[in-house]
């Protein structure tokens, strides 16, 4: 049995940085985003038993099943689906992403949602949207909320067992279609602190950590409210400010934790100016160097403009509300 799935990287208005559960992959707070139409994770799974152990490439290429990253996410992973499944065969799985790897882009959100549901149909699991919430999650926290399309509250939950933390829509792809994320890529380098390790470091040393967990509860009310009014304004500046709490917990995590480099604020320093003129957009930045900008479509020509001023930036890609994880018809092999 083969299939394929695709699932989009997911950016957070309100951020996700830190567990109450490291095993669960249970989050301190829940967590709001916009699931992107464009930057996604193609994966191929297929167990059969011509596979005498399990076997995993990732952007082709091959990936040790014993290492430690392979036994902490993939294999983890493979253990809890093959309890919920009869199935114990052995697996392939082959995932691409379009988009540079570990670069503070999401991609573990697109890659372990786009897992998910292909795992979902080949082990003929038979879960729904909530379920497959909570099996993407313990892949990666922020996969469950690239399960659904569009606008997401990935809900913290209150129980130990994980069952009430999951995403839900807050809004479809179709809600909102002049929202807009400009991706401003200033480097496709791998960053050196993954999020798993940076944000336990950050629970376990910032003294800020409390003030973050304190100011939560208004920002995913504004941005949950900003989405259902369509109030760009009020999403914007909560998203912005979140962001900046987020980055503040990261300075103040002991040793610092700077995913930041010199384009960052450069392009953190043209949106305010650009702001400053009348064209309003925000910014917003995840565990890595590159810029999201979140603006409204008819404001892409003139920002975009703008920001190409500025020497060293890699690539742009303009993303609007995308689609959940899907089955597709093509395979990887
Ligand atoms: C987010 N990030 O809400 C935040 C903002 C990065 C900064 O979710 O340990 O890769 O696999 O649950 O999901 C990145 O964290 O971490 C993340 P794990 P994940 O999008």
């Amino acid at each position: 049995m083969k299939t394929s799935a695709i699932a989009d990287a997911n950016i957070a208005l309100v951020k996700y940085w830190g567990k109450r559960d490291q095993t669960l992959v249970l989050p301190q707070n829940s967590s709001i985003s916009m699931v992107t139409d464009g930057l996604y994770a193609h994966t191929t799974v297929e167990f059969d038993s011509k596979y005498n152990r399990d076997i995993f490439s990732l952007n082709g290429k091959n990936i040790d099943t014993k290492s430690k990253g392979y036994e902490e996410y993939v294999g983890k992973f493979l253990k809890i689906v093959r309890k919920l499944s009869a199935n114990k065969k052995h697996v392939r799985i082959q995932s691409s992403n379009n988009f540079p790897t570990a670069a503070g882009l999401a991609s573990s959100a697109a890659g372990f949602a786009a897992l998910t549901a292909a795992t979902n149909k080949a082990f003929a699991l038979g879960l729904n949207k909530r379920e497959l919430s909570i099996l993407a999650r313990q892949g990666s926290g922020s996969a469950c909320r690239s399960i659904h399309s569009g606008f997401v509250e990935w809900r913290r939950g209150g129980k130990m067992d994980g069952s009430d933390s999951y995403a839900e829509q807050i809004a479809d792809a179709k809600y909102w279609p002049e929202f807009r994320m400009i991706f401003c890529i200033t480097t496709k380098k791998e960053k050196k602190i993954k999020s798993r390790a940076g944000m336990a470091q950050t629970v376990a040393t910032s003294a800020m950590y409390k003030c973050w967990l304190d100011a939560i509860v208004e920002d995913l009310k504004n941005v949950r409210q900003g989405i259902i009014q369509k109030s760009f304004s009020l999403v914007g500046k909560t998203a912005e400010h979140n962001c900046l709490k987020m980055h503040s917990l990261m300075l103040t995590t002991k040793p610092p934790i700077i995913y930041w480099n010199e384009f960052t604020i450069r392009i953190i320093n043209k949106i305010i100016e650009l702001r400053e003129n009348g064209l309003e957009c925000y910014f917003t930045i995840d565990a890595g160097p590159q810029v999201k900008i979140i603006c409204l479509e008819s404001n892409i020509p003139k920002i975009v403009r703008k920001v190409q001023e500025i020497t060293g930036i890699e690539d742009i890609i303009i993303t609007k509300p995308g689609q959940g994880a899907r089955i597709v018809n093509k395979h990887l092999f």
